[in-house]
């Protein structure tokens, strides 16, 4: 890539903190080297060009459609029986062909808002990337979320900065040269919809709005149609541009002209009419124009130090409280390198602990831009998209991706931010509801694998869908895993009994109705291994069948947290003792003939054995049914079913064997998994790759490193189970345990060395560590209990802990 000398290097060097900002010297060409900030509400990419720099803007609730669609299947129960009749006969293509009627709309997509453009109309146009500046640097500072543009031009320094405050809940664009009157720009923006208005609203503003179609069409060949046959129309959308600070002139064309200028604050707030998952967003939508002017008129009065100021100290409050170090991370050889050469380097096997610590703190930079507290849940892309036309509708996809999203939520210290995924399994549970009974008779709730704002829960494909996805119905089972996890970490017993168990508990009901007795076990019927197809003993080859291990899996798992949610709440005796039944009597999980975890009902070939999918181990992780310490048989299938699947497959599918192998205790295959990640799926902007762009392989890649650091799923605090050789000396602060333990870690020459555990809830504390560990006198000056026992080569040490007290263990 092009190398430019910098001029104005000196004066970034103290704001750009080693491995926690990402910089580039060239503006983005395109989407995947532009860099994306957000405020879980506004989404943004800013690309960083000289003369025309281009902004991709995003409304985290602008989606297609106007509800979900739960149209009852008349004949739903009796189609259901002629299923499970086809399959008891093993007439896989029949059962196959039937499902295909039940299927419903597909589901709606995340669509843009719209472009801005700011073009420096002083400047004459210049070829080439950096369109004539002499020096050229745009970062994203991960300390402070803030993206700037600085380059010099004719011996004038110009910078631009951009952050999207949620305090302020505006996008703030700061735009200064270091002469006077230098500043001579116009800044334009459109949206890409039919219809759209581009008004100026005064000397100083303009707005862009319109209203999406009825049918939006996922796919460039579909129609796009304005009003429905009932006269439904969709999603209305509005943003405001406005100049509030300017020592220059300004008018509006109706974007705005700004001249004479050598500092401009423009600030820019957008809302859509979405007023919740059950509302007509025309008929009974939010006045878009009153919440789009009244986040403007509250921040416009703000100078830009304070917005600024707000906004950094709202996003370190989340990002700073975990950090991750690793031996070698500020090597100022390599940060000097700019990010996307950087990532180079390493793909062709550069050893860079900065770059992965980058990577981490970019994750989490991620989730914290993406989904916040009031917001609707990150979509298969975040809240970043640009295209009409997104991959996968850019929606959410239940079967692995939209959970993936939220994996590093509770481990990685953002608990607050799974607010909006339990929202949207609310919403969710009430469509589902409908879909249980219209569809197929059964009480209780389930949604099928792909979902959108309006938590769609029938299985899509428009009787034209392949069921070895659209018809998997157990989208409800993996969604409450996140409900209770939420409790395990957090042990916030309020929610557990308001929120949460409610939820599981219906998810149980309808998969007590769900479940069929076979043999004297319990199967799903139909079922699918998503999204697989297998070939059975007889060389028929099949996407439906009965109880796939990863049904069986999801069952246990659901059972077992709503029995345990019962028995912490005192609640539902009798239920319980019938969910311990069923339990009971799952279809056991097998070890195949190869010595692999057997994924369908029976031993049969997968038709890809590298299947990006690894849905059969879903109780390795992110379940706890399969563990070395606790059913090692199991665990070493799943370990062969992992060297038989491979270390390829998608951004996504690499990021679950990084977590995968951590969970098997193998940190230096979860560690090749993580470089695989970042080798071979991973943009020049770090975004993770399907490819296209798909951001779960971002979340479920930190998820799988703070898999390697700690684990706590099996009741006790596992510190550093699977540490890689390549990370012999490091620390990690503040990570979060179940049981509601926040915890610090210190390694050196590959062991531990130190721990701090503080306990949030009080209670036991069961730690299991590799070598000997003393528990030192408590933060309160206090002095602890211990005992150890051996487990094999484990030290399990356990002490009792007080409500907001530190314990500090020494290892020896
Ligand atoms: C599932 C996956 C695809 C993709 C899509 C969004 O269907 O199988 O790989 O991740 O979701």
């Amino acid at each position: 890539m092009k190398r430019l000398i910098y001029i104005a290097i000196a004066l970034l060097a103290g704001q750009l903190a080693a491995a926690r900002t990402m910089k580039y010297d060239e503006a983005a060409e395109n989407f995947n080297e532009a860099l994306p900030i957000g405020n879980g509400h506004i989404g943004a990419m800013i690309y960083g060009g000289v003369s025309d720099d281009l902004i991709n803007l995003n409304e985290a609730t602008l989606w297609g459609g106007c509800g979900a669609d739960n149209n009852p299947v008349p004949d739903g129960p009796q189609r259901l029986r002629r299923v499970r009749e086809a399959l008891y006969n093993e007439n896989w293509e029949e059962a196959r062909e039937l499902l295909v009627p039940m299927q419903g709309p597909n589901a709606q997509c995340f669509l843009p808002m719209g472009d801005l453009h700011i073009r420096q109309t002083s400047f004459k146009p210049a070829r080439g990337e950096n369109q004539g500046a002499d020096s050229y640097l745009r970062s994203l500072s991960l300390d402070e979320a803030v993206a700037t543009t600085e380059f010099v031009r004719n011996g004038i320094r110009y910078t631009r900065e951009y952050f999207v405050s949620h305090p302020d809940r505006v996008m703030v664009i700061h735009l200064t040269a270091s002469e006077p009157r230098a500043l001579n720009f116009s800044l334009d923006g459109d949206s890409p919809w039919p219809g759209v208005k581009v008004e100026s609203l005064s000397d100083t503003a303009f707005c862009v709005s319109g209203q999406l179609g009825w049918y939006m069409g996922s796919d460039p060949q579909y129609p796009y149609i304005q009003v429905g046959p009932n006269g439904e129309r969709g999603m209305r959308y509005r943003y405001i541009v406005k100049l509030v600070r300017c020592d220059g002139q300004c008018h509006t064309a109706p974007g705005l002209r700004v001249s004479n200028a050598s500092e401009a604050l423009i600030l820019v707030s957008a809302a859509t009419s979405y007023n919740g998952f059950d509302r007509d967003p025309d008929r009974y939508g939010k006045d878009e124009k009153v919440v789009a002017a009244g986040w403007m008129s509250q921040a416009e009065g703000k100078s830009a130090e304070e917005l600024r100021e707000a906004h950094v100290a709202d996003y370190k409050k989340l990002a700073d409280r975990v950090d991750l170090k690793l031996a070698g991370w500020d090597d100022s050889a390599k940060d000097s390198l700019m990010t996307d050469d950087r990532l180079e380097q390493y793909s062709k096997g550069a050893k860079d602990p900065g770059l992965e610590r980058m990577y981490f703190r970019y994750g989490r930079y991620l989730l914290i831009s993406s989904s916040r507290e009031d917001g609707v849940p990150a979509n298969l892309q975040g809240i970043w998209n640009n295209s009409r036309f997104p991959a996968w509708g850019s929606e959410y996809t239940t079967n692995i991706n939209l959970e993936m999203n939220y994996w590093p939520a509770e481990p990685l210290a953002m608990s607050e931010l799974t607010a909006p995924l339990f929202r949207f399994i609310k919403d969710a549970s009430v469509n589902g509801a409908q879909v249980a009974r219209n569809m197929y008779g059964m009480r209780g709730w389930t949604v099928h694998h792909n979902s959108d704002i309006w938590a769609a829960a029938n299985p899509v494909g428009e009787k034209e869908g392949d069921p070895m996805w659209a018809n998997w119905a157990m989208g409800g089972a993996w969604l409450c895993q996140h409900l209770y996890e939420h409790y395990r970490f957090t042990k916030d017993i309020g929610y557990l009994r308001n929120t949460a168990y409610p939820l599981m508990k219906g998810a149980a009901e309808f998969l007590l109705d769900w479940l069929v007795m076979k043999d004297g076990e319990y199967i799903t019927a139909p079922s699918t291994s998503p999204e697989n197809s297998f070939i059975d003993e007889n060389g028929r080859k099949g996407v439906v069948t009965m109880g796939s291990a990863m049904d069986l899996e999801l069952s246990w798992d659901l059972l077992t947290n709503v029995i345990e949610a019962s028995v912490i709440l005192d609640e539902d005796e009798r239920l319980r003792t019938q969910w311990i039944t069923v339990r009971e009597k799952l279809h056991p999980l097998q070890v195949g003939a190869k010595g692999n975890l057997v994924e369908w009902y029976k031993d049969w070939e997968d038709e890809d054995p590298q299947h990006r999918h690894v849905s059969h181990l879903f109780g390795l992780y992110p379940g706890r049914q399969i563990s070395p310490l606790k059913t090692p048989e199991l665990a070493s299938a799943a370990r062969r079913t992992l060297e038989i699947r491979g270390d390829g497959g998608t951004g996504w599918s690499k990021a679950w064997k990084v977590n995968f192998w951590a969970r098997l205790l193998d940190g230096d295959h979860s560690y090749l998994m993580f470089r695989e990640l970042l080798s071979k799926s991973t943009l020049p902007n770090l975004f993770d790759s399907h490819p296209p762009f798909q951001i779960d392989g971002n979340f479920g890649g930190i998820s799988g490193v703070a898999e390697m650091l700690l684990q706590s799923h099996n009741d006790e605090l596992h510190l550093l189970p699977a540490l890689p050789s390549a990370w012999s000396e490091g620390s990690v602060n503040g990570m979060k345990a179940r049981g509601g333990f926040t915890v610090d870690i210190f390694w050196k020459n590959g062991r531990l060395s130190e721990a701090v555990v503080c306990s949030q809830k009080g209670g036991e504390c069961t730690v299991r560590t590799s070598s000997p560990v003393v528990v030192a006198r408590t933060s309160k000056g206090r002095n602890v209990t211990s005992r150890t026992d051996r487990d094999g080569q484990y030290f399990i040490t356990t002490f009792k802990t007080s409500e907001g007290e530190s314990y500090r263990l020494f290892a020896y």
